[in-house]
């Protein structure tokens, strides 16, 4: 279905991630941006049920219709106080259609050709809101951390990092409504253990924050990224919204870990060559 070119495989393995410009049309993005309000919907309901463990945790989980919601609260500025969603992992569980998505032969091609699988095991269908004014930010990272690398349920069977993540933009992600922003080229620096590790490896100069490069994507276009590649956002500046929808594919037998969600885990298998 998107037959990746050398060039790219390339930008996924060295640089750490490519763009790929209006993969999906604006009623398919109709179609994801609907269900996304609908989970915004419903996280807000959920946050006013549960007020008081909002105000005293960081964090608060809580797993309805199969998907899993992660909420926090504002502390600062004008929405001091009001429910943040900081995310909604296998949001598909409760929103089928983002099910559907997570699954869409584009994502599976392109996904399937990084791995060197066609069958592949989907660990993340996530939804992430940036709402204005909500402060959620994702500090810098790497996925192989949150994949459990170095751990006894990840293996990287492929040796090449058996991950790729995608995301789909369903706003215009800008400058100042909290893009992504990669360092380039962190991919052979293999994993690193962040964030734990993050100041010893700035101190030695083995990361420089200052090479990050902020990705605008149009809506409708695909992020695809490495298991390895650095990454951060901010919050978001602006006055608009930044959906974004993420998915995840493991190489089969990579993960051993059971992930939140009724269903996360699943086999897909790409169909095209
Ligand atoms: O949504 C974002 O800004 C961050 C996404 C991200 O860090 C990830 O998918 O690993």
């Amino acid at each position: 279905m998107v037959e990746l070119t050398n060039k790219q495989k390339d930008s996924f393995f060295q640089t750490g991630f490519f763009i790929l410009p209006c993969v999906f049309n604006s009623d398919e993005i109709s179609d994801m941006k609907n269900s996304f309000q609908a989970l915004q919907k419903t996280a807000f309901s959920l946050a006013n049920l549960h007020l008081e463990r909002l105000k005293q945790q960081k964090e608060t989980y809580i797993m309805h219709q199969g998907s899993q919601f992660v909420l926090g609260q504002i502390q600062r500025g004008t929405h001091s106080g009001q429910p943040a969603i900081r995310r909604v992992s296998w949001c598909g569980a409760a929103e089928p259609t983002l099910l559907r998505y997570g699954k869409d032969p584009r994502l599976l091609s392109v996904a399937s050709q990084l791995l060197g699988s066609k069958k592949m095991s989907q660990l993340i269908n996530q939804a992430h809101f940036k709402l204005p004014g909500d402060e959620v930010f994702f500090e810098w990272h790497q996925d192989s951390t949150h994949r459990g690398y170095g751990g006894k349920h990840w293996q990287d069977i492929n040796g090449q990092g058996s991950y790729v993540q995608t995301l789909i933009a369903l706003d215009e992600i800008t400058i100042t409504n909290g893009p992504v922003c990669f360092i380039p080229n962190s991919v052979k620096l293999g994993h690193l253990d962040l964030p734990e590790n993050l100041n010893n490896c700035l101190a030695t100069g083995k990361i420089r924050l200052e090479d990050a490069i902020p990705i605008e994507m149009q809506e409708g276009s695909l992020a695809v990224f490495h298991p390895y590649v650095i990454h951060g956002s901010e919050p978001n500046h602006s006055k608009e919204t930044r959906q974004a929808f993420i998915n995840g594919y493991a190489y089969p037998g990579a993960n051993a870990r059971k992930y939140p969600g009724e269903g996360a885990g699943r086999i897909v298998v790409s169909e095209s060559a």
